[in-house]
């Protein structure tokens, strides 16, 4: 049996769908009629940005309404006990989510490889800024004051945030978890191999079997806020 020290963690919309979040996939990845993939291109902010402006405002409020459940609360305990457990041992969480609710469950190193809804990104002087109001209105950079926030998310065709730190902790990793991802968007969905190559071992945790099951050593089905306090614990 191969000890365990270095945990990778991949969450997607399936840990906070319990809080109350939609996850992409559910209701056939529609929102208003509009195909999700539609609302998170460059090309579809360009083809309608008030469309886009008004499907990341009203997540963003909604979040704001939203409370972590088990799943996240299990992971906050699990990233701060660990290295009490394994004297330097880590447990690397990246999230494709784009809420607050690790955070918010007490997880402190949280990589968004997606981005965030509680920041916004001024494309004319490149800063980054706290936001929980509405951009729909085009208000000013609080830098630059020119009207050209956008949504501090990564869509289709951009590159992830933060992929050398996440690349760097998948080579150090014993164990990679992947939880509630529906294996349907890379680079994400390839963790697992990359994890197996070095190898980790790999474990599931889902409501339903994801695309990239078959290359998980163990899966373990069920809803998040039952499943990962199950493990954790
Ligand atoms: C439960 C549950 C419960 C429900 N309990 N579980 C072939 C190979 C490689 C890449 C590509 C390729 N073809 C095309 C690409 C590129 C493209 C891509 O992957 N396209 C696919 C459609 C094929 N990828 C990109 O463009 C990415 N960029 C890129 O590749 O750049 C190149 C590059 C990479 C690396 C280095 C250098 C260069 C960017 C992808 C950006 C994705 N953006 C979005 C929107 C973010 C902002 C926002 O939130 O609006 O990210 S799309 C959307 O999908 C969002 C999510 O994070 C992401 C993943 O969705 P997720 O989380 O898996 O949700 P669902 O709904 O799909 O699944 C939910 C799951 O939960 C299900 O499994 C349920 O069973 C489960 N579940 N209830 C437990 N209670």
């Amino acid at each position: 049996m191969q000890t365990i020290r270095n945990i990778v963690i991949l969450t997607g919309a399936g840990v906070s769908a319990e809080s109350g979040i939609d996850t992409f996939r559910s209701a056939g990845g529609l929102w208003e009629q509009h195909r999700v993939e539609d609302v998170a291109t460059p090309e579809g902010f360009a083809r309608d940005p008030n469309l886009v402006l008004r499907f990341y405002d009203m997540r963003r409020e909604a979040i704001q309404t939203k409370q972590p459940n088990p799943a996240h609360e299990a992971l906050g305990r699990l990233e701060r006990e660990w290295p009490k457990k394994v004297p330097g041992g880590s447990v690397t969480l990246v999230t494709q989510n784009v809420d607050d609710l690790h955070e918010r469950g007490g997880s402190l190193g949280v990589i968004h490889m997606h981005g965030e809804h509680l920041t916004v990104w001024c494309t004319a002087c490149d800063t980054r800024h706290r936001w929980t109001g509405a951009l729909i209105d085009r208000p000013p950079c609080p830098a630059c004051s020119a009207p050209f926030l956008r949504p501090d998310v990564v869509w289709f065709g951009e590159v992830p945030y933060r992929m050398d730190e996440i690349f760097a902790a998948l080579s150090e990793a014993d164990l990679f978890v992947s939880i509630g991802t529906s294996g349907a968007v890379y680079p994400a969905a390839g963790f697992v191999r990359t994890a197996r190559e070095i190898g980790a071992a790999t474990l599931e945790l889902n409501l339903e079997r994801s695309q990239g099951s078959q290359w998980f050593d163990e899966t373990r089905l069920g809803p998040a806020s039952e499943v990962v306090p199950a493990w954790v614990e």
